[in-house]
């Protein structure tokens, strides 16, 4: 009976050292059953260690044995080995690698982490902002994620962006860019950057990490990471609004980790008009000026040329021929928007106009062989009055400091030449 025991026991045994073969499944380095952003801060945690090589040096999603390294992650009693993704004894960038192949794959849905869940009006928050205009297809929106809150000497961060349910973030684009360009926790290139879409939980996981050898850690606040998307068509139709919100933040400093709290937004892929009306004037081919009304409160034009402002009436030249889509975006998120066609350049009439700026008030204007059938002038947007073709100076002693525009029109009205000058 007792060697029966024994034998049993010795079966139980065997059957249970082979269950507990240490395994690591590439890309799960914290060991909790699912691939995500979070193994990227563990193996940034460990970043540059060495150990026992696998025998087989591979990443796909099934376990690898492995011999222990016998060093386990801080406050854990996990074996780092699982950060060795990739098998071939040094945890470094190839072992991120993994991580992208294989998130978001999971053998069982892990705990929940322990995210650093800040207090509202205490600790730093976690904003998310886009550009406001119309989100249609082939356009791109750009979402800033920033700080708001200084952080002091932070090592390694996380976060997830996560989309509508309803809506499918591959639907909304089918490509993303993540840009660091204006961000302070990159600013010297000396970190490590993680960027992932996992399509089952309908997100976007981001780690950063300040890598250690490689740079100090980093205090700041304010722009973190610009993420663009180019807008799928049929999004419009879809889903005219949809939320995007922050969530499961993690930031760990030189000496603890940091509560953040979380932001959420609405994109409105069709903000309403709100009754704007658009109105420009052309000084010649490519200078124009743009006006707007009624009245609001702060706005910002896009010129559509990559140039914007904020001044009330704008005026502004185009270097190339082409349409462009004018758009004015108000503080309350109002916009509208425009065409205009700039037609390429006639040549150039030899018309002068001197002093510019004026001296005691008198502008003299010389046409050369130009024929001119009356000059409109104007200031601050307003024309004011006409003068004779054949008129060779202008009195402005009289008038107020500023601007003034002249415009030659010919005998079929159109402008042929337009020129600014500054009155005294
Ligand atoms: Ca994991
Ligand atoms: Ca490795």
């Amino acid at each position: 009976m007792k060697k029966i025991i024994q034998l049993l026991l010795s079966i139980l045994f065997i059957i249970f050292s082979a269950s507990c073969q240490a395994q690591v499944y590439p890309g799960d380095v914290n060991n909790n059953g699912s691939v995500d952003n979070m193994d990227f801060i563990y193996l940034c945690s460990v970043f540059g260690e060495t150990g026992p090589a696998r025998d087989d040096i591979d990443c796909g999603w099934e376990p690898h044995d492995y011999t222990p390294w016998n060093k386990t992650f801080k406050n854990s009693y996990k074996d780092i080995a699982h950060a060795d993704c990739n098998g071939d004894g040094i945890i470094n960038e190839d072992d991120v690698g993994a991580i992208n192949l294989n998130s978001p794959f999971e053998n069982s849905p892990p705990p929940p982490f322990p995210y650093s869940e800040g207090i509202a009006g205490v600790d730093p928050s976690f904003d998310l902002s886009y550009t406001s205009r119309r989100v249609e297809g082939g356009t791109e929106i750009e979402l800033s994620v920033a700080s708001n809150g200084h952080i002091e000497k932070y090592k390694r961060m996380a976060f997830t962006l996560e989309f509508d349910s309803d809506v499918d973030i591959n639907t909304i684009s089918d490509n993303y860019d993540i840009d660091y360009s204006e961000s302070w926790v990159n600013s010297d290139g000396l970190g490590l950057e993680y960027a992932q879409t996992n399509e089952s939980n309908n997100n976007l996981q981001i780690g950063i990490a300040r890598i250690n050898g490689w740079g100090p850690a980093k205090s700041g606040e304010g722009k973190i990471v610009k993420i663009k998307f180019i807008i799928i068509d049929n999004v419009i139709e879809l889903m005219p609004v949809f939320n995007v919100k922050i969530k499961d933040a993690y930031i760990k400093t030189k000496t603890q980790r940091v509560g953040v709290t979380y932001d959420e937004i609405e994109i409105n892929a069709n903000p309403p008009d709100c009754g704007i009306i658009l109105s420009c004037y052309f000084f010649n081919s490519s200078m124009i000026q743009f006006f707007f009304s009624p009245d609001a409160d702060s706005w910002t034009w896009d010129f559509g040329d990559g140039q914007t402002s904020n001044e009330l009436e704008p005026i502004h030249t185009f270097n190339n021929p082409g349409t462009y889509t004018i758009t004015l975006t108000t503080s309350d998120g109002c916009l509208q928007y425009m065409g205009v066609i700039i037609e390429p350049e006639t040549p150039d009439p030899e018309i002068t106009v001197y002093p510019n700026p004026t001296t005691d008030g008198m502008v003299y204007f010389d046409i050369g062989n130009a024929t001119v059938s009356y000059i409109q002038v104007w200031t601050q947007g307003v024309h004011f009055l006409n003068l004779d073709g054949a008129a060779n100076h202008f009195d402005l002693s009289g008038y107020i400091s500023g601007y003034y525009y002249f415009n030659f029109i010919d005998h079929n009205g159109t402008t042929i030449k337009s020129v600014s000058v500054y009155n005294y």
